[in-house]
């Protein structure tokens, strides 16, 4: 794992690419368009990027297309292939607080967090599937008669991935990577808050030796260039992360030309505090895990369902470390947290408060907006939530947690599954029986016991119901980018 030494976390650091990478070079929107991207914190533009859209998608598919079908990619050794992963790898370290300080700029997390969580996930996500470039492969199977039958392991071909801007660089490497381990070629629509640092890990990327067309990045909107990609008939596959709405519009879209999808959506991820838990670590969990990176997670802990025979004790410890988080510029090393990424994220958050506010839930701390400048939201406990109020129901993706008070361990589990997500959840309690019957009867595709938001490259994370089809990370990501042959050769 990448370590630092006192970063110079006050220097803006330098933009360097604002156009669009299209085969191995640096281009301009055909239509000559750009789109400003904000400093979150300071609501000042940071650069202007070139805007893609269709003209643009469709030159980068070209790209990609040539790329994969020339050989001079799918058909390298594939240890080659992880050799180049690796190599990605090596350049992310050697710039690697660049990278964080870009990161921190163009989102608003505090740089302590692009340093220390999201930069070294992003070199250990290259390296693991590095590791597994050479490693794909298929069966002998025992079929009747005299024949050899096996399969084969071949990659899906042009993949377009689209992300969000709450991880970027991190959404960057969970879809690059185990797509160049399998031998794909890559169209990556960055989100239009969050284009830089796409951008700058492009350039890294043709550092690295990565044949040109292999890797394209157009930056631009989701409408215009998400959807173009979405329908382009000569997209293999897309991978999308971001909101279930607009997962239901792109499977829409994907339709037209049944292409393969694979979706890491939303949540209203369950973290549950039995009364027999170690309540200081269950109330710290309870904090990291909603706000965490603003509470801008996907899995974010943001129903709290907590024991009745401890819930005000609980209540009180988290309102108080709660109200003590630091906020303010993302660049200092102690801030804790940062602004929401935009306007319109901000909003939403408030709109959420507002209406917890108005069904009668108790704002325990925070509840506004913090300072004059920069999108930030105080740290926010609604407690005595009801299942039924929209802030128990609807993901809000900000730092508001609503704490739910309960009594017994069947109702606690009807309570946490009784939603429309089934991304994450977590247990508290010291009593391994309980947190196994939790780990069990909970519908999420990842459970957490005594900790939250555990990740590791080798451990697959996704959803069940509307939080996801299929799971990135892991030796299950490479299914998302694999089709599997069967050849049967009569031995006749
Ligand atoms: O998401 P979108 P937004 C949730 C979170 C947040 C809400 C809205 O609740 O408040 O979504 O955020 C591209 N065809 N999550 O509007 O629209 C878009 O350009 C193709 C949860 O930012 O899903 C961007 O690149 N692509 C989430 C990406 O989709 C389209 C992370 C994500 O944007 C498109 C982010 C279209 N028609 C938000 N429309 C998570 N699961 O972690 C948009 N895009």
């Amino acid at each position: 794992m990448a370590t630092t030494t006192s970063p110079d976390i006050h220097a803006t650091p330098e933009v360097k690419h604002t156009q669009l990478l299209i085969d191995g070079e640096w281009r301009d929107a055909q239509s000559g368009k750009t789109f400003a991207t904000m400093n979150p914190a300071t609501e000042e533009k940071i650069a202007d990027v070139a805007e893609g859209d269709a003209a643009d998608i469709d030159l980068a598919v070209k790209a990609a297309r040539r790329a994969f079908e020339s050989g001079e990619w799918a058909e390298i050794d594939a240890r080659d292939r992880g050799r180049l992963l690796n190599r990605l790898a090596d350049l992310v370290e050697d710039n690697l607080e660049e990278l964080a300080a870009l990161e921190t700029l163009d989102n608003g997390k505090p740089i302590r967090d692009s340093l220390a969580a999201d930069l070294p996930l992003v070199v250990d996500c290259f390296r693991y599937y590095a590791g597994w470039a050479d490693k794909i492969h298929g069966d002998t199977i025992p079929i009747r008669g005299n024949y050899l039958c096996y399969t084969r392991k071949e990659p899906v071909g042009v993949v377009g991935q689209i992300i969000p801007w709450n991880f970027p660089l991190l959404m960057l490497a969970w879809k690059w990577g185990p797509a160049l381990a399998a031998g794909c070629t890559i169209i990556l629509k960055p989100a239009e808050q969050t284009p830089l640092t796409s951008l700058r890990l492009a350039e890294l990327a043709l550092e690295a030796g990565f044949p040109p067309g292999v890797i394209n990045v157009v930056p631009g909107y989701g409408p215009t260039a998400g959807a173009a990609l979405v329908k382009h008939p000569d997209v293999d596959k897309i991978a999308f992360t971001g909101e279930h709405l607009t997962a239901q519009i792109i499977m829409r879209d994907a339709a037209e030309t049944i292409k393969n999808v694979t979706f890491e959506l939303g949540g209203k991820s369950p973290n549950i505090i039995f009364a027999d838990s170690n309540l200081d670590d269950a109330v710290a969990g309870a904090e990291f895990g909603l706000f965490f990176n603003q509470g801008q997670c996907c899995c974010a802990g943001s129903r709290v369902f907590v024991e009745k025979k401890v819930h005000q004790q609980f209540v009180d410890k988290l309102v108080a470390r709660a109200s003590n988080r630091k906020l303010g510029n993302p660049f200092d090393m102690d801030t804790e947290q940062g602004p929401q990424v935009d306007q319109a994220q901000f909003e939403k958050i408030m709109g959420f408060i507002e209406k917890g506010r108005a069904a009668g839930a108790a704002c325990v701390t925070g509840g506004n907006r913090f300072g004059d400048k920069g999108y930030f939201v105080e740290p926010t406990v609604f407690d005595n939530v009801t299942d039924d109020m929209e802030i128990a129901k609807n993901e809000i993706f900000g730092p508001v947690l609503s704490v739910l008070p309960f009594d017994s361990m069947d109702e606690v589990v009807t309570r946490a599954n009784n939603s429309v997500f089934g991304l994450a959840a977590a247990v508290w309690t010291r009593d391994v029986a309980k947190a196994h019957h939790i780990a069990r009867q909970v519908r999420a595709g990842t459970v957490w016991v005594n900790c939250y938001d555990v990740f590791d490259a080798a451990a697959p994370f996704g959803g069940f119901k509307m939080s996801g089809i299929g799971r990135e990370l892991g030796e299950a990501a490479l299914a998302n980018y694999t089709e599997l042959k069967t050849v049967t050769v009569s031995l006749d």
